[in-house]
């Protein structure tokens, strides 16, 4: 975090405010951890600060200290609405353009408050008067702890607000095993551990949680996959009929694209889940090394994200969703080798 940066926000919280903060639409560890970090700094120096997420978060997320106190706009709307029209700051976290908060987006392109952005992600949009983006940061929870120690606030880091940086850091890097953590993001994490954070607890409540229906649902998923040996590549498919088979609840799929990775010689892994009520195929990208799933995503599905971790959207059925994929491959062909 630069200089200019941190004296912007120094200046912003020198005076009392009544502050929002928001992040992205079906919002994920990071996306929750780093809200509720940044939180439970504001409420420790004294402002006045609320979440508003655009719609429910997994339930595995739902033991985070606080994350009762999470406003959720599509079962609070009257409220929510309130507080982003009053707000004087709004921070938006873990996402980088207004189009990725759902129906959030027409009252924050509205709103009166000063803006502040932090994340992680590629090609920031120009929306915030304070823009804290870094690419090469492993999560958005890395940037908020930065951002307490450059405001000189780590004496502020309760245990409840290091479980939840922890949380975010630790979902976003996959348990601390993508190539975006750095020693950096360790000692990141070793202040965390120091200040509180019970890490056991953390890995245990978000990755030990699994119901019977989810494991069964994982195994029609590893049934599904395709592996294409010449392209290193693996899919999954899961249709609305096979999610409804297994009682599929918000978050049941996640992590479930990463599998495809674990196949030796396999680089780039995806997984289409369909959406009957929102008429989409929903599609997670993964990948290991160069190949770049935020330039496949944004070029051929309407998404985008990261290097080696993207999403996007298809409006075709699903069977045709997937030959449009499997066609784009060949052009990839460089690309995609073990
Ligand atoms: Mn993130």
């Amino acid at each position: 975090m630069n200089l200019e940066i941190t004296k912007a926000l120094k200046a912003l919280l020198s005076e009392p405010q009544k502050i929002v903060i928001i992040p992205h639409k079906n919002p994920d560890g990071d996306a929750i951890g780093s809200t509720l970090g940044l939180w439970h700094y504001l409420r420790g120096i004294g402002q006045e600060a609320q979440i508003i997420v655009p719609n429910d978060f997994p339930k595995f997320l739902k033991w985070m200290p606080s994350s009762d106190q999470i406003i959720n706009f599509e079962w609070d709307t009257t409220k929510a609405k309130a507080l982003i029209k009053q707000a004087t700051v709004i921070f938006t976290l873990d996402f980088n353009h207004l189009g990725r908060i759902g129906q959030l987006q027409p009252l924050l392109e509205e709103a009166q408050a000063k803006f502040v952005m932090i994340d992680h992600h590629q090609a920031p949009a120009d929306y915030a008067e304070i823009t804290y983006s870094d690419v090469s940061m492993s999560s958005t929870c890395e940037m908020v702890y930065n951002v307490i120690e450059g405001l000189e606030g780590t004496d502020h880091i309760t245990p409840d607000l290091a479980i939840s940086l922890y949380t975010g850091i630790m979902t976003d890097t996959g348990s601390f095993k993508y190539a975006s953590t750095t020693s950096r993001t360790h000692k990141v994490v070793a202040q965390l551990i120091e200040k509180g954070a019970k890490n056991t607890k953390a890995h245990n409540k978000v990755y030990d949680t699994n119901t019977p229906s989810r494991l069964h649902l994982l195994g029609c998923a590893l049934k599904n996959m395709v592996i294409m040996e010449d392209f290193a590549t693996a899919y999954i498919t899961l249709s609305q009929e096979e999610l409804d088979t297994y009682q599929y609840k918000k978050g049941d799929t996640e992590g479930f694209v990463n599998y495809g990775l674990t196949l030796d010689g396999i680089v780039f892994a995806v997984i289409f889940i369909e959406n009957k009520e929102e008429g989409i195929i929903k599609i997670s990208f993964r990948s290991e090394g160069d190949f770049s799933v935020n330039e496949f995503a944004r070029a051929h599905f309407n998404g985008g994200g990261h290097t080696n971790a993207a999403g996007g959207r298809s409006e075709l059925p699903m069977a045709e969703t997937v030959a449009l994929f499997k066609s784009l491959l060949a052009n990839y062909k460089d690309h995609l080798k073990a």
